[in-house]
């Protein structure tokens, strides 16, 4: 920094991964000098990670659309605001009007997640009235909110491992050593981890990959693929062959003990040992030293969750600190009393019957999958697109997400996007996905925008709220999500005023109620920290909470069961007659992967993250993007040496779908048979305005992944434990592969 530089400096939070890191931006005008962490910020105390600084990248990233663009015969052509609005509503008024309301999907992605900008998705969704709603979470960890529904009666009571308290924590396909945490948002996760073994507690993780995580613990049990729920089982097996059970506190309120004890016993340590790839011995210790703890937590994410058994998984996971004692108490698995609660909406809307519409009351028309949380799985939108009938989805308006390079199978999206009459998307840069787009709305970045977030901190370690001042002054006509939501929604909804959904929306944004702020205090002062609850001396305002620059801690979770449940016979169903249905299922399973190896698919796939990554779209970043190639296929030394392979040599991995051709990665870090790869990469595809991405644009691991393989309660995205084969490719081949996809790359309309 230059002594003639003055600088002011902002605190606020990163929000790109679910850490919510507290940082200091320091600016010089709408210059971003330096971001660092924020000590005072009491849940990170100065922890950022290297992404943090990519925020400053992303502010000033060249690529980054600046005005919103309109496809055109001759290429992107920059527009007005005013234009765009009015060009995007009316293109998408008119597919509705000649298909009907539910010809138009909507489709919301993971950054959406990070913003009160949400809040406008909301309106914008009720403004679209169609049946057509989607979104990340069908890739993501709808089989968590569809399992809390089961048990809870309550989609958002989701349990979070108390990290800071255990002194046993079972982390199950997760990697958090270097996600930071999922639905665990609490950053420092290698601190945390770190601190349960100084306290003389015990980690053991899961995972058929040696991971960053496993290296911070003091046991690692390397299942195979899939493995997990038969693992589980067997836990619970040794649970109650042993009379180990004690439900304490919960056994007031809980039903089906019995059908989980029958259930088990058909699960010994010796049947599942050959499933999950552990002897009987150690899953025998593991379930009796669970067992025994003081505090002790079962955590499962992604690598459980994205699988056909998904939602059986999670459920045996909650069953576990169910059944040990550990569910609902300190130092085990709690749930975070947040700023906001939906749990009374919940309550009533189960009680007005409503609730149990929102899951598996309607089918998606062409696969068959079910619905939840009132949404469709994305794994089957390009048949939606793609096939003729009553409903054919003929328009999209997209937020916030990429699913060509997100969603299982997205090499078919891609082309099915190209199918539609009219596309809207809602983001910054021209992406493999929104470079399909009638029209790109690109809000300014999240630097340059106000915010709080209500989603992220409702599934956290603590209690706490933070409100984040924009950093840099919003560049002059810039436009910030919501407002180009509201303005959308209500485009949308003119003319259609009589009908009674235009009219609520044209209502709501008449009176600024569409507003985040003006939702956000409504929803703070009713939630329960607000002034109407705690009453105005202690109680939360918006105010009150903007004028703490680090935060208001609300203390450590605290037990609040019955309080959360919303089953309409307010009990805790341990035993949910669906869940009991798939668990039977389980048989099917272990035999539908020896069929795999009999079809020729011998290796299994699953997924893997990079600190220096985040899903699709943080690739444009020189600073990140430095250092080796991070898109390989990760493999043990057995699996190449039979296959002839060196590290580096270009494979070719392929599944029941296709086939992608990457280099190889050689470590015996990886379970034999087993081979990982990253997602979030294949960026070079032709108009992809990511320049800096596409000079290493890797491969999409989904253009293999199978949309067919769901979990079948949720119809989530099963990206692990997918059955594929790996080959050796003549060099020759990969690199006039890569030099013709360098050709097609290029000048995007920015
Ligand atoms: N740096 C970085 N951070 C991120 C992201 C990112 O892209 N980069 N993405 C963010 C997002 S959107 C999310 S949802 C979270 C996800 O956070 P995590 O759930 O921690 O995700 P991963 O790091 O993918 O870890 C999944 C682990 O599951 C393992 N696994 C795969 N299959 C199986 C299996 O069958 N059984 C078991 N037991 N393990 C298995 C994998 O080897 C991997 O180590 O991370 C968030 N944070
Ligand atoms: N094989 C495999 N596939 C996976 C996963 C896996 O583990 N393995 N993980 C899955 C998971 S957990 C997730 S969450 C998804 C993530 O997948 P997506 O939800 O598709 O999210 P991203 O890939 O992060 O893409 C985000 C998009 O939002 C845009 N964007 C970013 N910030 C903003 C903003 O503030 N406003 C607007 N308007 N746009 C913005 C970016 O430019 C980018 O186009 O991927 C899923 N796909
Ligand atoms: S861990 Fe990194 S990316 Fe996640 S919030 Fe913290 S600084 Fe940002
Ligand atoms: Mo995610």
């Amino acid at each position: 920094m230059g002594a003639d530089v003055v600088t002011t400096t902002v605190n606020r939070q990163c929000t790109l991964c679910e850490a919510h890191c507290g940082i200091r931006v320091e600016v010089d005008g709408r210059d971003v000098v330096r971001i660092t962490g924020d000590p005072d910020d009491h849940r990170s105390q100065g922890y950022i990670c290297p992404k943090a600084a990519a925020l400053a990248d992303l502010y000033e990233d060249p690529d980054r659309l600046r005005a919103p663009v309109r496809r055109t015969a001759d290429g992107w052509e920059q527009i007005g605001w005013d234009e765009a609005i009015a060009y995007a509503s009316k293109g998408i008024r008119d597919v509705a009007r000649r298909h009907g309301d539910h010809a138009v999907a909507n489709y919301l992605g993971n950054p959406g997640a990070h913003t009160w900008s949400l809040l406008s998705f909301v309106v914008l969704r009720l403004a679209m009235a169609s049946r057509n709603n989607y979104s990340v979470s069908s890739a993501d960890q709808l089989p968590q909110h569809v399992v809390a529904t089961e048990m809870l009666g309550n989609p958002v009571a989701l349990p979070i491992p108390d990290i800071d308290r255990t002194t046993h924590m079972l982390v199950l396909g997760a990697n958090p050593a270097v996600s930071n945490g999922s639905v665990l948002s609490a950053p420092g996760m290698r601190d945390r981890l770190r601190a349960i073994t100084g306290r003389g507690g015990k980690v053991v993780v899961v995972d058929p990959r040696r991971t960053e995580t496993t290296k911070l613990a003091a046991e690692h049990l390397q299942v195979r693929p899939g493995g997990d729920p038969f693992l589980l089982l067997g836990m619970l097996h040794v649970v109650f062959a042993e009379g180990l059970e004690d439900l304490g506190r919960v056994a007031a309120f809980a039903d089906g003990l019995e059908e989980l004890r029958v259930l088990a016993s058909a699960w010994p340590p010796e049947r599942v040992a050959e499933l999950t790839g552990i002897d009987a011995g150690t899953i025998a210790r593991t379930a009796r030293e669970f067992a025994a703890a003081d505090r002790a937590a079962a955590y499962g994410r992604v690598g459980v969750c994205h699988q056909t058994t998904g939602s059986v998984t999670h459920w045996l996971i909650t069953v576990l600190n169910a059944v040990t004692g550990n569910l609902d108490r300190e130092g085990g698995a709690m749930f975070t009393n947040s700023v906001v609660d939906a749990t009374p909406l919940f309550r009533i809307l189960n009680r007005l019957g409503i609730g149990a519409k929102l899951h598996r009351t309607r089918r998606q028309r062409v696969s068959g999958y079910p619905d939840a949380l009132g949404e469709f799985p994305v794994a089957g939108l390009p048949d939606e697109i793609l096939t003729p009938g009553r409903d054919q989805v003929r328009g999209l308006v997209i937020y916030a997400g990429n699913p060509v390079l997100s969603a299982p199978g997205g090499r078919r999206l891609d082309t099915a996007l190209e199918d539609l009459e009219f596309m809207v998307a809602i983001d910054s840069f021209v992406t493999e996905t929104t470079r399909h787009a009638n029209v790109i709305l690109p809000a300014v970045s999240p630097l340059e925008r106000d915010d709080l977030d209500l989603v992220i901190a409702a599934f956290s370690n603590r209690n706490h709220v933070r409100f984040n001042p924009k950093a840099v002054p919003p560049r002059p006509g810039g436009r910030e999500d919501w407002e180009v939501m509201n303005d959308l929604a209500r485009g949308i909804g003119r003319g259609r005023v009589g009908r009674p959904i235009g009219l609520a929306v044209a209502l709501l944004s008449k009176v600024g109620l569409a507003g985040p702020s003006t939702l956000a205090q409504l929803a703070v002062l009713t939630g329960p920290h607000g002034v109407l609850r705690r009453g105005p001396r202690k109680g939360l305002t918006l105010g009150r909470i903007r004028r703490q620059p680090h935060g208001i801690d609300l203390g450590p979770l605290e037990p609040r069961l019955p309080g959360v449940l919303t089953t309409p016979d307010r009990r805790l169903h341990l035993a949910p007659a669906p869940l009991l249905r798939e668990a039977g299922r389980l048989d099917e399973v272990a035999s539908e992967k020896e069929d795999a190896a009999a079809a020729g698919f011998d290796m299994t796939l699953i997924g893997r993250r990079s600190v220096r990554s985040n899903n699709s779209w943080l690739h444009n970043s020189r600073r990140l993007m430095k250092g080796r190639d991070r898109c390989t296929a990760l493999v043990h030394p057995d699996d190449a040496a039979a296959r002839g392979l060196q590290d580096g040599d270009a494979v070719r991995v392929t599944s029941r779908i296709g086939s992608i051709e990457l280099p190889v990665d050689v470590s015996d870090e990886i379970l034999p048979g087993v081979v990982s790869i990253p997602h979030g990469f294949g960026h070079g595809r032709p108009g992809v305005g990511w320049k800096h991405a596409a000079t290493k644009p890797g491969v999409s691991v989904n253009d293999i992944t199978d949309p067919g393989v769901v979990d079948r309660l949720t119809g989530t995205a099963a990206f692990n434990a997918v059955p594929v084969r790996v080959e050796v490719v003549s060099g020759d081949a990969v690199a006039q592969d890569a030099a013709a996809d360098r050709a097609v790359a290029g000048a995007p309309g920015s």
